[in-house]
């Protein structure tokens, strides 16, 4: 183990999650099946290599499925408050095990501690919001055409659901869909990003915990692992009504196109590439954290993080000094060390990935004015860190209109009135976050109005990134169009049946068709 984990607290946090010495790729974390090949899981942090994992096998498939099929009879009997009351431990147990969770996850993916411990708080808050759920599971009751009738619509759990998850957000984003699939009725199947799969086991354990204290079979909650062919096996797999991934937009187009053709549900949370747009009434200091927070965060690996920042001409050279001014009080280093901002990349084919954005941006006629660059030297060692960039543009260079997984900043300009400033952002393919800066009511108005913001989320005087829990999450166009978390997201995880009682001694037919006998 290198200093960076020791000094750290990290190799106690390993073993605080059950994820220490699991180096023989044996567990896929559910009943410790048969090896397939390995997957190594390096630390961004340090290059360190933190664990290896089996890949779950087609014949482990078979008996994970089998083991999520017998476990959803039984889960799906219990009262909805009873699986709340399930929840409601599993949201105790994070809090006790938040630390090391919030330390594996800055670890393993390269956010820093902070944000690592934002994000196991993101899971307590959905635990929390999913007891609440589980009393509220409600569907509608209607009045019947038909004298002595009754008609209501009741709500029952889909069955096994399948979980695809990104690196960025390795803990929470399955938090989100199984707290909610649970108290549902649902028992859940994940597969982690392949980048970090010891948060996988880390969360499986935690969960696997909960279910045994219980009496109740862990299958409820079920972990494979591997790339998009382990990925497959779900996506194909009939017995799975629902799939919900996270990723880019790409993966996404993958995962629709094969659950659609078995008529299955996907619920999709892809790409984004939000922009906030900084009108002249806007708040200058407010404007600097909120596109520096946004844009930097996550070292720009948010799928809400901030990629365009939309200036009005009248104030755009004042922002442009304000934020390219904050940028030179970025501290980039590890991510543990908690006077750092910003952290590593996941990877060095991110860095690559970073380094193309910076080149093309150029190319296409661009002004970097923020220079960016990968630091090596003393705790660069992992190759993985790099400067946060920013660069003049314009909204139709090509790069500007991809989502490019990393902090690079694009600052457009616009003149005349808001309603500028919305085209430009609506005029890319994606459609998750956006936000406008500004004290002007009638801007913010038109930002929020029909022909306002195209995006799932429209935000005044925040930034892109940092939603809670309550409201639903996910955005339109490439984004997928999936909604999960808070608000009425619940539904997609349930069947809606409508129920249609006689009580009378007749046969009468619906629009009064007659039918003598
Ligand atoms: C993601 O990047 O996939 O709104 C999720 C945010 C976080 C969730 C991001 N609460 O930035």
């Amino acid at each position: 183990m290198s200093t960076i984990s020791a000094n750290f607290g990290i190799e106690k946090a390993l073993n605080l999650l059950g994820v220490k010495n699991i180096n023989e790729g044996t567990s896929t974390g559910l009943n410790n099946f048969s090896a397939g090949d390995v997957l190594e899981s390096y630390s961004p942090v340090d290059g360190q290599l933190i664990g290896k994992v089996a890949t779950t096998t087609k014949d482990d498939y078979e008996k994970v499925m089998d083991a999520a099929t017998k476990a959803f009879k039984i889960w799906r009997l219990m009262p909805a408050p009873q699986r709340g009351e399930i929840v409601r431990q599993f949201g105790d147990k994070l809090r006790e095990k938040k630390e090391a969770l919030g330390k594996l996850v800055s670890y393993e993916m390269g956010k820093s501690y902070q944000e690592g411990l934002g994000e196991v708080r993101e899971m307590i808050d959905i635990c929390d919001f999913a007891v609440g759920l589980s009393r509220q599971l409600h569907g509608l009751t209607m009045h019947s055409e038909r004298p002595g009738h009754r008609m209501y619509e009741q709500y029952h759990p889909l069955g096994v659901v399948g979980i695809i998850s990104a690196f960025n957000f390795p803990v929470a984003v399955w938090a989100w869909n199984t707290a909610l699939a649970w108290v549902c009725g649902d028992v859940t199947v994940w597969k982690p990003s392949e980048k970090t799969p010891l948060c996988g086991i880390a969360c499986q354990n935690i969960a696997a915990e909960v279910f045994k204290a219980n009496n109740l079979p862990e299958g409820i909650s079920c972990l494979i692992n591997g790339d998009s062919k382990v990925g497959e096996f779900m996506t194909k797999d009939t017995r799975i009504p629902l799939i919900s991934a996270t990723g880019s937009t790409r993966m996404g187009k993958m995962v629709a196109q094969e659950v659609a053709a078995r008529l299955g549900k996907s619920l999709l949370e892809l790409g984004g590439n939000n922009a906030i747009i900084v009108t002249p009434d806007a708040d200058i200091k407010m404007t600097v954290i909120g596109a520096v927070f946004g844009a930097v965060g996550t070292c720009g690996q948010r799928c809400t993080s901030t990629r365009r920042l939309i200036i009005h001409e009248s104030i755009y050279d004042k922002v442009k000094t304000a934020v390219s001014d904050a940028y030179k009080q970025l501290r980039i280093g590890n991510p543990l060390d908690e006077k750092n901002h910003v952290g590593p990349l996941i990877d060095t084919d991110a860095v690559k990935m970073y380094q193309n954005a910076l080149t093309k941006v150029v190319e296409d006629g661009g002004t970097v004015i923020v220079e960016g660059g990968v630091l090596r030297g003393a705790g660069y060692e992992s190759g993985c860190y790099v400067k946060p960039a920013i660069a003049e543009a314009k909204p139709e260079f090509k790069i500007v209109q991809h989502e490019t997984f990393a902090p690079v900043l694009y600052l457009l300009k616009y003149s005349g009135d808001v309603d500028n400033a919305i085209e430009i952002q609506n005029n890319v393919a994606q459609g998750l976050s956006s936000a406008i800066m500004t004290n002007n009511l009638r801007e913010a108005e038109r930002f929020l109005s029909v022909s306002g913001s195209d995006c799932g989320i429209a935000n005044v005087n925040i930034g892109t990134s940092g939603a809670e829990i309550g409201g639903a999450f996910g955005g339109e166009k490439e984004t997928g169009g999936g909604r999960e978390s808070g608000s009425d997201a619940w539904k997609v995880y349930m069947r809606r049946q409508t129920n249609t009682i006689n009580y009378t001694t007749e046969l009468p037919l619906a629009q009064g068709i007659k039918f003598d006998l």
